[in-house]
């Protein structure tokens, strides 16, 4: 059935010059999904980050907030872009101390650049908006990644897709960092069809057998 199987595909669908940044907006599902439905976005992954406790897990993240992380390429999209999607899928008021600081509306930046980035952007929306943004910006230091029950969490909810994908993908550490996965799952929210997502694939850099071999899998994944 599986012609190809064993030979190993590429995870993340880059072709050079990748940044991260990370980001909270209150629970880390569905930001996960919106982000990794966003073409020019290699990979995503959930965790906890902008706090002091150390080894944080779900039920003891300390002071920790829920984050994910966004590797993207700037030639493709702009962080201007993702910082733009960021503050339209959240207001920070109506999440900020909901849970004390698991839920904090939160942009942690790598780089003076991304820094700037964030500082402007914040300002023209509250321009936009007439009224203040109350994210903190802070200096990334850590990130502790969440649970794996947590990584690709709508794309968990469909067995027949985890099923056929494990053929692509038997490690599931893969699978949950592959761009594959981050398209998958914002589909599974709903962010995103699979028309663009074939239509990408289409431009992967990556042999044309292996793009096929993608195309056949998810065609054939009942939703
Ligand atoms: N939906 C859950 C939040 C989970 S999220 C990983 C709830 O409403 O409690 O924080």
């Amino acid at each position: 059935m599986d012609h190809d199987e064993g030979s190993i595909l590429p995870v993340v669908m880059t072709t050079g010059g990748m940044r991260t940044v990370t980001l909270g907006l209150g629970c880390f599902w569905s930001p996960e999904a919106l982000f990794g439905s966003m073409s020019g976005v290699v990979a995503t992954r959930v965790g906890y980050a902008g706090g002091t406790t150390e080894s944080p897990s779900y039920r003891e993240m300390g002071d920790h907030s829920e984050t994910v992380e966004v590797d993207f390429e700037p030639d493709r999209i702009g962080l201007d872009e993702l910082l733009r999607a960021f503050w339209r899928h959240h207001n920070p008021d109506n999440i900020n101390d909901y849970k004390g600081r698991q839920y904090r509306s939160m942009a942690l930046y790598r780089d003076e650049v991304q820094s700037q980035t964030i500082r402007r952007v914040k300002h023209e929306i509250e321009r936009e908006k007439g009224q203040p943004l109350n994210t903190e910006i802070a200096p990334y230091s850590i990130f502790y990644p969440a649970e794996e029950r947590h990584q690709k969490y709508y794309l968990k909810r469909y067995p027949d897709a985890i099923r056929r994908l494990s053929s692509l993908y038997p490690s599931t550490k893969d699978l949950d960092d592959s761009t594959l996965a981050a398209r998958l799952n914002g589909l599974a929210k709903g962010y995103t069809n699979l028309e663009p997502i074939r239509q990408e694939i289409r431009s992967w850099p990556i042999p044309q057998s292996d793009r096929e071999r993608i195309d056949e899998c998810i065609r054939q994944i009942r939703w």
